[in-house]
């Protein structure tokens, strides 16, 4: 659709001819290979099959790269299978469904809008930090219910919470994480009766008939620090990007706002922030005609699926007015993302406010986030966005 081709708002597929030739394709990850399923049709099937290729494995190592040395807490419901993973699933699925609520939008709206005030007034500004890192950190007080505040702290830990600039897997990173968290539960397990943040209703929460651990409790608020922060930031980054290389699409918002909703979709199919999530085999199986053998682990990648041209016509190409749109950026099946409402609110409300109040985006300097595995090297966000904005 777009005409014009600006390098910095562009995401090439790395995986087109590995798709086509085999659709899976072996990496190595610390020594533990993963098979990468590359076709929309396999990733789904293998998705759906949760009793062949589980998540409840060691903790971390459905994770790629691997958590396995740097964590040893299940994530849940991420790291859990049926049926620990459908009643565990059942006590937070709610929670996680109320940004679809009014006075949650107005409040994300009026959050945003504040964002946006302050990236206008610098007229320019570096996005990765100065915008949504802020943005997704201040966003998260409003799914924790917690004070706005609390977000100041959480800014400082950077864009990752397991991985620094010098180092893709920090445990010590992830210590400030679960130290907060320690307090925070703590803090709420004084008055959990009456507290309205997720600690609360977690700590008040039945789980077969007896209270969550401590552990388990923490388990989740991991998930909820770690599973949307890099993703939703890479997801705000590169939609300022997008429009920057193809404002006539910020025109067409303006003129036709109700095309926000196929935007934010198409926009998350094109950027497929979340490359891949890894299960393991509990059993010989064979995907995509390639045997994988018991214990090895496969991973879903979303990002290849959703390139796939049998199923998305034109897939390298954005297109805001895109019908049916089957991506797979929240994954598929029983453990598709529970942020997702969440971080679909979050996209539609900024394109919104882009839409109505900025007339140009000017990138002056950037840096690409591009990710290795294997021999695929792929474009997931920047380092650095630097932009002029008016
Ligand atoms: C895990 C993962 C969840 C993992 C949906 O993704 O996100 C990653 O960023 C974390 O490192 O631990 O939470």
């Amino acid at each position: 659709m777009s005409a014009k081709k600006c390098p910095f708002s562009e995401f090439p597929d790395p995986f087109t001819a590995a798709r086509k030739a085999e659709g899976i394709r072996e990496i190595d990850d610390q020594g533990d290979p993963v098979k990468m399923v590359l076709g929309h049709r396999n990733v789904r099937k293998s998705a759906h099959d949760w009793r062949t290729f589980q998540s409840g494995a060691r903790p971390g190592r459905i994770v790629v790269p691997s958590e396995v040395n740097i964590r040893d807490i299940r994530q849940i419901p991420f790291e859990t299978d049926p049926p620990e993973h459908t009643a565990y699933r059942a006590l937070v699925e709610a929670w996680f469904r109320r940004p679809l609520e009014e006075a949650y939008e107005a409040a994300l709206t009026e959050l945003i809008n504040s964002e946006l005030n302050r990236a206008l007034n610098a007229g320019a500004m570096e996005v990765v930090h100065d915008f949504a890192l802020p943005l997704q950190s201040r966003a998260l007080t409003l799914l924790l219910n917690c004070p706005r505040q609390e977000a100041e702290h959480w800014i400082g830990w950077g864009t990752h919470v397991f991985r620094s600039d010098d180092d893709p897997l920090d445990g010590g990173k992830a210590n400030q994480l679960y130290d907060y968290l320690d307090a925070e539960i703590a803090r709420a397990g004084k008055d959990p009766e009456n507290g309205t943040d997720l600690y609360a209703h977690l700590l008040r929460a039945e789980y077969k008939g007896r209270k969550l651990t401590i552990e388990e409790i923490k388990g989740v608020m991991i998930l909820t620090f770690a599973g949307g922060r890099d993703t939703v930031i890479n997801a705000v980054t590169n939609t300022l990007a997008y429009f920057a290389g193809n404002p006539e699409d910020l025109t067409r918002l303006k003129e036709n706002p109700d095309l926000t909703t196929r935007s934010v979709e198409e926009l998350l199919r094109y950027f497929s922030p979340l490359t891949h999530m890894g299960r393991v085999a509990t059993t010989d199986a064979e995907v995509s005609g390639c045997p994988v053998a018991a214990n090895t682990r496969i991973s879903l990648a979303w990002a290849a699926a959703n390139r796939d041209p049998g199923v998305f016509e034109n897939p390298n190409e954005v297109d805001i007015e895109r019908k049916a749109n089957p991506h797979l950026s929240f994954g598929f099946g029983i453990h598709k993302c529970l942020g997702a409402p969440h971080a679909r609110q979050v996209l539609k409300v900024l394109i919104n406010a882009l839409a109505r109040r900025v007339d140009k985006i000017e990138v002056t300097d950037y840096e690409d986030n591009i990710e290795q595995w294997g021999e695929f090297e792929r474009k997931v966000g920047f380092h650095r966005l630097q932009i002029q904005l008016s």
